[in-house]
């Protein structure tokens, strides 16, 4: 295609792994994210996705948002087909000249594929997992899952006179990918893209099995305005609520401070927790009487035990 005014050839954009064209909701976290990481991995990348979102809105049939060989098999699978390029690799002498990338989102990754990715973490294989965490299951209609945060209202987990919304408390997959020794394991957030570019770059700088854990709002399952996506990604970091960590062979190396700069550098203010909560309709329930602030009172607490956990302030 050509502009005639300046007679310049049009070309599309070539710098982006990850292409416009996808079907993700104005706003949505996990394809900001997505974008940030296929761009930082780069073109000699093989990426293995899990059912969800990220596969469902990016590869509808016959079409592909992904420039770089992407493949999509049953919902837990990507992991033991991650091993099966690897080995694939490993015949053509090519296992340290490509990355090969494991995706999929938090239900993919807490739940049903919990134990093939077990199983490529005890083997040891050369392999970034990254989890797109949007906290339930988003693609088929909010359901809860157990990355899901106490309180929130999936379609599962409805407030009503018994309940005010999930009873239970998010999984903790950090400490689950910790147990099983990597040398590389973090969190970050999409409301700071500089630090998962950068966490994308050191990951894929060390061999071995990697896990990093993006923390990625979604407009419709959370109830936000596409506008606030980026507010809540930093917000959830500033109230404690999503720690940001990372850990180079199970040791503490980085940590968000709960201002969203390095904790180490001293911190004087915080986000609280209703200024994070409040957008977003997953929570609204808890905004309309005396017992919701109660239970705002509970998720402060475990916030406030994040951050003496982890020491963000
Ligand atoms: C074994 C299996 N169980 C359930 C489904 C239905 N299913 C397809 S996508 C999806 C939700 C995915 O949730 P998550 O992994 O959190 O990704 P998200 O869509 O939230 O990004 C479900 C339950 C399936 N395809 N296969
Ligand atoms: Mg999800």
């Amino acid at each position: 295609m050509s502009n005639t005014k300046n007679n310049i050839k049009y070309k599309a954009p070539l710098s982006h792994q990850l292409n416009p064209g996808h079907s993700a909701c104005a706003g949505c976290g996990m394809i900001i994210a997505a974008r940030l990481v296929m761009d930082t991995a780069g073109p000699n990348t093989i990426v293995t996705n899990a059912t969800g979102c990220s596969e469902v809105t990016t590869t509808q049939y016959p079409m592909t948002s992904f420039k770089m060989p992407w493949i999509h098999s049953l919902f837990e699978n990507p992991a033991p087909m991650a091993s099966g390029i690897l080995a694939a690799l490993k015949v053509k002498g090519l296992e340290d000249k490509v990355n090969v990338l494991v995706v999929g989102g938090d239900g993919a990754t807490f739940d049903i594929g919990i134990g093939l990715i077990s199983g490529m973490w005890e083997r040891g294989e050369n392999t970034l997992y990254i989890c797109y965490d949007n906290e339930a299951y988003q693609n088929t209609g909010y359901q809860s899952s157990s990355s899901t945060p106490f309180d929130a209202n999936t379609t599962t987990t409805p407030p009503g006179k018994k309940s005010s919304g999930s009873q239970q408390l998010k999984k903790d997959m950090i400490g689950i990918a910790l147990a099983h020794n990597l040398p590389y394991v973090a969190t970050a957030s999409v409301g700071n893209t500089l630090d998962v570019v950068a966490k994308v770059k050191k990951a894929l700088s060390i061999k071995g099995p990697k896990y990093l854990q993006i923390y990625c709002p979604c407009v419709p399952g959370w109830g936000i305005e596409p506008k606030d996506t980026m507010n809540v990604a930093r917000s959830a970091v500033q109230s404690g609520f999503y720690p940001i960590v990372e850990y180079i062979d199970g040791e503490l190396v980085s940590k968000k401070s709960a201002q969203g700069g390095s904790a180490l550098g001293g911190v004087t203010k915080k986000v609280s927790i209703e200024e994070f909560l409040k957008p977003q309709k997953r929570f609204k329930h808890l905004f309309k009487d005396e017992n919701g602030k109660l239970e705002i009172a509970k998720i402060q607490k475990i916030a406030d035990e994040n951050i003496e956990k982890y020491k963000l302030i």
